[in-house]
C-alpha cells in the first residue's frame, strides 16, 4: 500500500476532522503499528520531499543555500545560579523580595515565546528553542526569566508544527536549569479561546508547573480579576510564582478615555495584590503605553501596591524603547525584551539595545551584551528558515494609537483580511475595529476578546456595515458567533459591564450571565476523560500531559496523534527539512532520543508511475531504504 497523508486527507482539509474521524477511519492506522520511528520519519520526508508541506505552499522561499542555524557554543563549565534556585530554594515569595532587592533592571527574554508569536504567527519549532537553551543557562543566567511557553504556542505546536508543546516545555527546561521559565496563561481561558471548567484549569496548572513553568503570568481578556482567581490560586497551589496581571489599554493620561484611568489601574492592582498575586505583571499588549503614561502609571502603582512590576509591551509603535526607559526610571522592578533578530515592529523592544541604553546607569542590567549578540546572531540564522511565516510588515507605524490590536494579532488580523480579499482595505479594517471597540464599550482587546473584535470588523467591512448601522435597531445583522458569545457573559464581565442598546440587539431577548461563567460549568470526569481518551487512541495509555492537551484542544490534540502515528518524532528534524523536505544529494541527521542519531541521505527521487505513486531512495545508516509515496500535486 502506497502511504496516506492525513495532512492532506480531504476530510482534514475541509475542517470536518471531529473526533471521531480516527475511530471511523481505521484504514489510516492500521499499517502504522508496524513501522519503526525511522521508517515514519522517512515517510514524512519523503512525503514533504514529493507534496510540500501544506502550512509552506505558495509562500515565499528561504534562500536555496540557507545553513542550518549553528547553536551557540556549548560552554564546558558547570552553569551558575540563577533566578529559578531561588524560587526552588525558598519559594515564590523569596523570588518576589529578590526582585525589590534589585538595583538593576530585570529583564525577561520573550524571543521564545512572544516573539516569534509576534513575527512569525508563533512558528518557531522547538528544536530552535532547545539549541539555544544552554547558552541561556550559560551566559545570560542574570536573566529574570525566558519567556518560552503558553499563550499560542502550545496550540500551533500541536496543530502547525506536529510537536508536543510539553516535551517542549521539558527540555527547556532541562537544557537551562538555572533561570526560571515563564508561561502566558489566559486565566479561565487556559491556553485556549473560551472559559474552561475551573478543574481544567486547575489541573492544566499543576501540570504545567510539573512539567517545568516557574512563572505564570495569568491575565484576563477583559481585566476582570473575578475570572483569573481560580488560575491564581492554582499557581500558587504548585508553588510556583504568580504575575497577577493587568491588561493595559487606551491612554492613562488622556481625559477622553477616562474609563482606563490611573484610578481604575490602582485598583485592579489592589485587587491582584490582594487576590495573592507575588508580582504585578502590567501588560501593554498592543503596544500603547507612552513613555510619559509609563512614568505616569509605573509612579503611582509603586507608591500605592507592595508588588514588584513585571512590565511588557510591543514595538509595533516604533516608540517601545522610550516607554521602556521611563519605566525604568521610574522604577519599574523587570521588563520584557526580545533578542534582538526577533525584536521590534510588532514583537518586543530590542534586547541589546536596552541593555547598550542603560549600560553604567543606576539599573544598568549587568547583562552580556556579547553573549546577547551570540544567541541574537544565531536566531538570526534560525529566522532565515522561517520565511514563509513573515509578516511582510515594513515599518513601525503610529496608526496602532487608532486601532489598538494587539501584537499578536495584528499580522493575523491581516493575513485574515487578505484571505476575505480585503487586503487593500485594511486602513478601514483598523479603523473599524476602533470602532467596534467604542461599540463595545471600551473594552480590553486581548486574546480572547480582541478575536472577537477582529471577528465583528471583518464582518462590517466585508459587508460595508457601519457602526450606526450595526446598532440601529431597524437594520437586520447576523453577527458572528464570537460577539453573540462574548455578550452572552461566557468570556465574563468588562468593567462597567456591556453596553445594553447592543447586547440586547446581539442577543435578541436571550437572557446574558453576568457571574463568572467558570461557576456554571460543570467539572470534567478527568478519569473518566482519559478512558474515553484511551478508547479513542485504540487503547493506548494517557498521561496527565496529553490528557491536559485534551482537555485544551481535543480535534487539536487527536489530530496531532493521528499524525504522530504516521509520521513518528518528525521534531527531531532540521526546521528546513521538515518544511521542504530533502533534495538528492542532501545528509541529515536527526536526534530520535538521546544518543541514538539517525543519518539520513536521500539518494534519488523516482519519476511517477501509472498509480501516481513516487519511490524515494534513502541511505538510512548506511542502509538502502526505498519509501513510496503518492503524488498528490
Ligand atoms: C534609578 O536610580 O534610576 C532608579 C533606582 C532603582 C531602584 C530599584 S528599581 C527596582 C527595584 N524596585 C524598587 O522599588 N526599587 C529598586
Ligand atoms: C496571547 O494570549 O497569546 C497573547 O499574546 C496576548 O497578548
Ligand atoms: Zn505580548
Amino acid at each position: 500500500a502506497f502511504v496516506e497523508n492525513l495532512l492532506k486527507h480531504p476530510t482534514f482539509l475541509n475542517n470536518e476532522y471531529h473526533t471521531k474521524f480516527i475511530d471511523q477511519t481505521p484504514d489510516l492506522f492500521n499499517f502504522s503499528k508496524r513501522r519503526d520511528r525511522a521508517t515514519k520519519i522517512l515517510t514524512y520526508i519523503a512525503d514533504i520531499t514529493v507534496n510540500g508541506h501544506p502550512e509552506t505552499a505558495g509562500r515565499a522561499r528561504p534562500a536555496a543555500d540557507v545553513k542550518p542555524p549553528k547553536p551557540p557554543v556549548k560552554p564546558t563549565t558547570d552553569v551558575t545560579p540563577g533566578t529559578r534556585n531561588i524560587l526552588d530554594d525558598f519559594g515564590p515569595e523569596a523570588v518576589a523580595d529578590w526582585m525589590r532587592d534589585q538595583k538593576q533592571l530585570l529583564i525577561t527574554d520573550t524571543t521564545m515565546r512572544d516573539g516569534h508569536q509576534s513575527l512569525l504567527a508563533t512558528r518557531m519549532r522547538s528544536i530552535d528553542m532547545i539549541n539555544a537553551a544552554p547558552a541561556y543557562a550559560a551566559k545570560m543566567n542574570q536573566l529574570f526569566s525566558v519567556e518560552c511557553w503558553g499563550g499560542a504556542t502550545f496550540d500551533v505546536a500541536y496543530r502547525f508544527l506536529q510537536e508536543c508543546p510539553w516535551q517542549r516545555l521539558r527540555d527547556i527546561r532541562a537544557a537551562m536549569p538555572n533561570i526560571m521559565t515563564q508561561m502566558l496563561l489566559r486565566a479561565s481561558n487556559g491556553v485556549g479561546y473560551t472559559n474552561y471548567p475551573d478543574n481544567v484549569v486547575q489541573s492544566f496548572v499543576a501540570q504545567a508547573a510539573e512539567s517545568g513553568v516557574d512563572v505564570f503570568r495569568v491575565f484576563d481578556s477583559l481585566n476582570w480579576v473575578e475570572n483569573m482567581r481560580v488560575a491564581m490560586d492554582a499557581v500558587g497551589n504548585a508553588g510556583k510564582v504568580i504575575e497577577g496581571t493587568i491588561c493595559y489599554t487606551g491612554d492613562v493620561r488622556d481625559p477622553n478615555r477616562a474609563k482606563y484611568d490611573l484610578k481604575y489601574y490602582v485598583g485592579m492592582a489592589r485587587e491582584l495584590e490582594a487576590a495573592g498575586a507575588h508580582v504585578l505583571g502590567l501588560k501593554d499588549m498592543a503596544g500603547l503605553m507612552k513613555p510619559a503614561a509609563a512614568k505616569t502609571l509605573i509612579l503611582a502603582l509603586k507608591e500605592e501596591v507592595g508588588l514588584p512590576i513585571h512590565f511588557h509591551t510591543h514595538d509595533t509603535s516604533g516608540a517601545s524603547i522610550a516607554t521602556v526607559l521611563a519605566a525604568s526610571a521610574a522604577g519599574v522592578d523587570c521588563v520584557d525584551a526580545a533578542m534582538d533578530s526577533f525584536s521590534g515592529n510588532t514583537s518586543q523592544p530590542t534586547l541589546g539595545s536596552i541593555v547598550e541604553s542603560l549600560r553604567g546607569d543606576a539599573r544598568d542590567t549587568g547583562l552580556n551584551i556579547k553573549a546577547i549578540r551570540e544567541i541574537s546572531n544565531y536566531f538570526e540564522q534560525v529566522r532565515e528558515h522561517y520565511t514563509a511565516f513573515e509578516s511582510g510588515l515594513q515599518a513601525p507605524a503610529s496608526e496602532v494609537y487608532l486601532h489598538e490590536m494587539p501584537g499578536g494579532q495584528f499580522t493575523n488580523l491581516k493575513a485574515q483580511a487578505r484571505s476575505l480579499g480585503l487586503e487593500e482595505r485594511w486602513h478601514e479594517v483598523a479603523q473599524t475595529y476602533a470602532d467596534v471597540n467604542q461599540m463595545f464599550g471600551d473594552i480590553v482587546k486581548v486574546t480572547p476578546s480582541s478575536k472577537v473584535v477582529g471577528d465583528m470588523a471583518l464582518m462590517m467591512v466585508s459587508q460595508n456595515l457601519t457602526r450606526a448601522q450595526v446598532e440601529d435597531p431597524k437594520v437586520d445583522v447576523v453577527f458572528p458567533d464570537s460577539v453573540v458569545d462574548m455578550m452572552r457573559g461566557s468570556l465574563g464581565q468588562p468593567p462597567g459591564g456591556w453596553p445594553e442598546g447592543i447586547q440586547k440587539k446581539i442577543l435578541k431577548g436571550e437572557k446574558p450571565i453576568t457571574e463568572r461563567p467558570g461557576k456554571s460549568l460543570p467539572p470534567v470526569d478527568l478519569e473518566a476523560t482519559r478512558a474515553d481518551l484511551s478508547k479513542q487512541l485504540d487503547g493506548a495509555s494517557v498521561d496527565d500531559e496529553d490528557l491536559n492537551g485534551y482537555l485544551m484542544y481535543p480535534k487539536v490534540f487527536l489530530d496531532y496523534m493521528g499524525r504522530h502515528k504516521n509520521y513518528g518524532p518528525v521534531r527531531t528534524l532540521p526546521t528546513r527539512t521538515f518544511f521542504y523536505g530533502m533534495e538528492p544529494g542532501e545528509e541529515i541527521s536527526a536526534e530520535i532520543d538521546p544518543g541514538k542519531t539517525l543519518e539520513i541521505r536521500l539518494q534519488a527521487v523516482s519519476e511517477m508511475n501509472e498509480d501516481g505513486e513516487v519511490k524515494v531512495f534513502f541511505e538510512l545508516n548506511g542502509q538502502p531504504r526505498a519509501i513510496r509515496v503518492m503524488n498528490r500535486l
